[in-house]
This record gives C-alpha cells, sequence and structure tokens, in this order.
C-alpha cells in the first residue's frame, strides 16, 4: 500500500467538504448509537442537523479520558461486540485502562493511515524493518506491524525489550528501519557502544519514532548517534493509535490525516477555540471510525497547527512537534515550564548525556525543581570540584533561558533508569492534594 496522493494532496476546499461530510455522519452514527453522547448533545441542546458547516463542531460536547473510564470497557463503542475484531488498551498510569475497540473497516482505514506515516519516512517494499515498539495491548507494535506487512516489507517484530538481542539482531539481520520511542533509541545506541557495536556503520538508515514528547535537539541527538534520519509518528489509543499525524523528508512540522480525524486547539483554560498558529491543546474528533468514534477528544497535547503547501504537494494540516502534555506542565516560581524545554536546554550543554529526570517536591508554599542528569563519564569521574562547576552551569543556563532557578544534581552514569518504551520524565514528589 504507498501513500495516498488522492487525499494526502486533495484541495483544501475539497478536503473540508468531505470532513464537514463526514463529520456529519459521525454525529449521527453516534448519537444513534451511543447513549452516552446522545445524552451529553441533549444536554447541550443540540442535534447532528445543527452541523452546517465546519466550525459547528465548537457546538459539541467535548469528551475527556474519565469519560472512557466511566464507560469501561465498551461502554462508549458503538457496535455489538461481534462487529469488534480487536481491541487494544492503554494502561495509564492511574486508574482503569481505557480501550480502543476496531471494526474490520476501522482497522483497514488503521492500516492505511500508518502506511501514509511509513511511505512518507520513505520506508519501501525491499526494506527491512525491526519494529521494537511494545507488542500487544499497545498500539504502537501492531499498528506499524499491520501496515509494513500491507506494504510487503520484511518485518522482524522483535516488540521492545532485551536490548542486546535488538542490536545482535540489526546486525544479522542488516535491518534498515527501526520503530520504537525515541528514548528506546538512545537506549539501543547507548548499549550497542558499550558493546563496542559501531550502530552508525549498521545498514540502518531510518527510525519511526513517536509515542513520547522528544525535542528537536533529541532527534538530531539520535540522528547523530545512529547515523540515521529519525521521522516521527504521532497518535493515541483513543483514536486508534499511530497514524494520527506523521511527518515527511522535510521533518517540518507533521501532517494529521485529516480526513480522519479534525483537529482543532483550544485554550485549555476557557476551553475556546483558537485560530492556526496558536498554541493550545489539541482536540480531535474522528471523521471515520466507526467502533468507538470520539467527539471533540481533549488529548493534553500542546502544540499549534498551520497550513501550507506541503512535502511533495501534501494539503493536510500541519502540528508542530508535542511541546508537552497540559497535566505535565510545571509553575516553578509563577512561570509554566514543560519538561520538554528542559530537555532542549541540556541537550545544548556537552559535559551531559541526553539521560535526565525531573523531580517536582514542595518547598514552603512554592514548587521546587530538581533537574537530575547524567554527566558524561570523565566529567563525572573528574571529581566534585568539576561537578559542581558543571551543576552551576546548567543551573545558570537555565535560569538565563527560562528565568527560573533549579536545582541541578549531576549524576554518575545509568543512575537514570533507561527506558524500553515511554520514558518516565517527570517524578512529582508533592502531596497529591498540593498539585
Ligand atoms: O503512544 C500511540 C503511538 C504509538 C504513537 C507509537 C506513536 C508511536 P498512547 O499510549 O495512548 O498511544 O499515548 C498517547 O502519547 O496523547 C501523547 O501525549 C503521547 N505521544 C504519542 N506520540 C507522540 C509524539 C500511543 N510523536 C499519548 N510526540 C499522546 C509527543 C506523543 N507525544
Amino acid at each position: 500500500m504507498p501513500w495516498n496522493e488522492e487525499f494526502e494532496c486533495m484541495p483544501v476546499g475539497k478536503l473540508q467538504k468531505f470532513q464537514l461530510e463526514k463529520l456529519k455522519e459521525t454525529a449521527a452514527w453516534v448519537y444513534a448509537k451511543i447513549p452516552f453522547y446522545k445524552q451529553k448533545f441533549d444536554e447541550q441542546g443540540i442535534t447532528p442537523d445543527d452541523i452546517k458547516n465546519l466550525e459547528d463542531v465548537a457546538k459539541l460536547p467535548m469528551t475527556v479520558k474519565n469519560d472512557l473510564r466511566d464507560n469501561y470497557p465498551f461502554g462508549l463503542c458503538a457496535v455489538p461486540l461481534k462487529e469488534v475484531v480487536r481491541v487494544h488498551a492503554s494502561s495509564g498510569t492511574t486508574g482503569k485502562p481505557i480501550t480502543g475497540p476496531y471494526t474490520k473497516e476501522d482497522l483497514a482505514q488503521w492500516t492505511e493511515c500508518m502506511c501514509r506515516n511509513i511511505w512518507a519516512a520513505g520506508i519501501r517494499k525491499e526494506d527491512v524493518v525491526q519494529n521494537a515498539y511494545g507488542h500487544g495491548l499497545f498500539t504502537g507494535g501492531l499498528g506499524f506491524h499491520q501496515a509494513v506487512t500491507a506494504m510487503d516489507c520484511t518485518v522482524v517484530p522483535t516488540s521492545a525489550g532485551m536490548t542486546e538481542r535488538q542490536i545482535t539482531l540489526l546486525q544479522d539481520f542488516g535491518s534498515n528501519v527501526l520503530f520504537c520511542t525515541p528514548s528506546y533509541a538512545l537506549t539501543i545506541a547507548e548499549r550497542a557502544e558499550e558493546m563496542k557495536v559501531d550502530i552508525r556503520s549498521l545498514p540502518v538508515r531510518v527510525g519511526v519514532f513517536g509515542a513520547e514528547p522528544w525535542t528537536v535537539q533529541m532527534r538530531q541527538e539520535i540522528e547523530e548517534r545512529m547515523g540515521i534520519k529519525a521521522q516521527e509518528a504521532y497518535g493515541l489509543t483513543e483514536l486508534c493509535g499511530p497514524g494520527v499525524a506523521y511527518d515527511a523528508a522535510d521533518q517540518n512540522g507533521l501532517y494529521i490525516n485529516e480526513d480522519h480525524f479534525l483537529a482543532e486547539v483550544v485554550d485549555p483554560q476557557t476551553l475556546e477555540p483558537l485560530p492556526l498558529g496558536e498554541k493550545g491543546e489539541l482536540i480531535f474528533t474522528s471523521l471515520q471510525r466507526r467502533a468507538m468514534p470520539m467527539i471533540r477528544y481533549r488529548t493534553k497535547d500542546i502544540t499549534r497547527l498551520w497550513r501550507e503547501p506541503g512535502h511533495n504537494g501534501r494539503t493536510f494540516v500541519r502540528m508542530d512537534k508535542i511541546y508537552g502534555r497540559s497535566d505535565d506542565m510545571l509553575i516553578i516560581s509563577g512561570v509554566n515550564v514543560f519538561p520538554s524545554q528542559i530537555e532542549a536546554l541540556l541537550l545544548e550543554i556537552e559535559e551531559v548525556e541526553p539521560q535526565y529526570r525531573l523531580i517536582v517536591r514542595k518547598k514552603g508554599y512554592l514548587d521546587q525543581l530538581i533537574v537530575q542528569v547524567e554527566g558524561k563519564s570523565e566529567v563525572y569521574e573528574a571529581g566534585d570540584k568539576r561537578r559542581y562547576e558543571i551543576e552551576g552551569k546548567i543551573a545558570a543556563h537555565i535560569k538565563g533561558m527560562l528565568g527560573i532557578s533549579v536545582e541541578v544534581e549531576l549524576v554518575e552514569a545509568k543512575f537514570i533508569a533507561r527506558s524500553e518504551g515511554k520514558a518516565l520524565r517527570v517524578v512529582d514528589e508533592r502531596p497529591k492534594q498540593l498539585r
């Protein structure tokens, strides 16, 4: 399956007409099939017939993660289970998991959306792909698997973990494509260095990374360390998994599969829609899903959207790399800070490794941020004086760029647990009621 030129390059007016038609269909579908949505529409005094243009999406009620938890496992499913051919789920860190059921058509559409992502990364039938996303309930493994299978690539489904074996298989099979989270890509690169394997000289030439926030600086770090191009995948279980948005060879923003997902950006406090270009919370309405459509789903992901002629004639609206999640935003000395801003600054310091953790504590009434980052071994081993010097340098850099005072702890190699999936970057030690 190649890319979908018809939709990916569709003139915007025609695309928006298509979106409107699908939005009306989806609203009618959820209103008829899902009591939860019927009730929400009724409470808001709106029916599917009130949707006359795309902006009318703003009249529809929003859906949040708790709605999915409250209706666990299949309360938001619009079809009987016998029409569901797959169920994925995401564990989340608190509470019940949320489910992602698919009809046969949903699955085919998801595969097609993923093929666009993989094609845009320059991957073709001849390629040998090592898929190190977790296989199972997580949408990453199977989502990528089914698409490369549809594209007739050679797929090696290693799943995540057993890092030494990942490296040995990369060597033995000569895979030239790697799929995993960006933090796992770093773990693989580091382990290869320890195994004295020159990963840059292996045939791997491109990776498709996603499932967690990572900065442009982190992308460059991975590209340099592995000698590859690092492309991106974005998505969430609630909408299908990966396949919602992806970048192309120009690595200039992620194209949103707009024939399937209608994107809005809203002010996370007032929930008012924001114009293109402004930073806010990303909201999605699925346009073609049948088993579990989503109406104005609040992703909590912060980004901005823009539209301009794209790579190879693509017309889809683009989103910036995710800056962070609104629930990961820290308020330090009155300044809003995303972990990604700290990541970008740490990666500018040559004496440290790209392995860090942010610890948030309460000190009196104020939040206190402790930045733990691994020093390069020669720096860490040079003794206390050198360590204090680097800690001071990092703190001053952060103060200079973000205006906040943080405590920096240079820690030794391997102090920070290595990730095989989504990295844990923030440890919140504040009492729950004070967060
Ligand atoms: O992480 C789906 C996925 C799998 C995407 C493989 C890409 C690759 P969930 O586990 O439900 O689904 O987590 C969704 O992960 O709301 C974002 O906060 C974050 N996320 C996903 N992709 C990116 C990305 C999968 N490229 C949540 N950049 C989303 C930043 C991302 N954050």
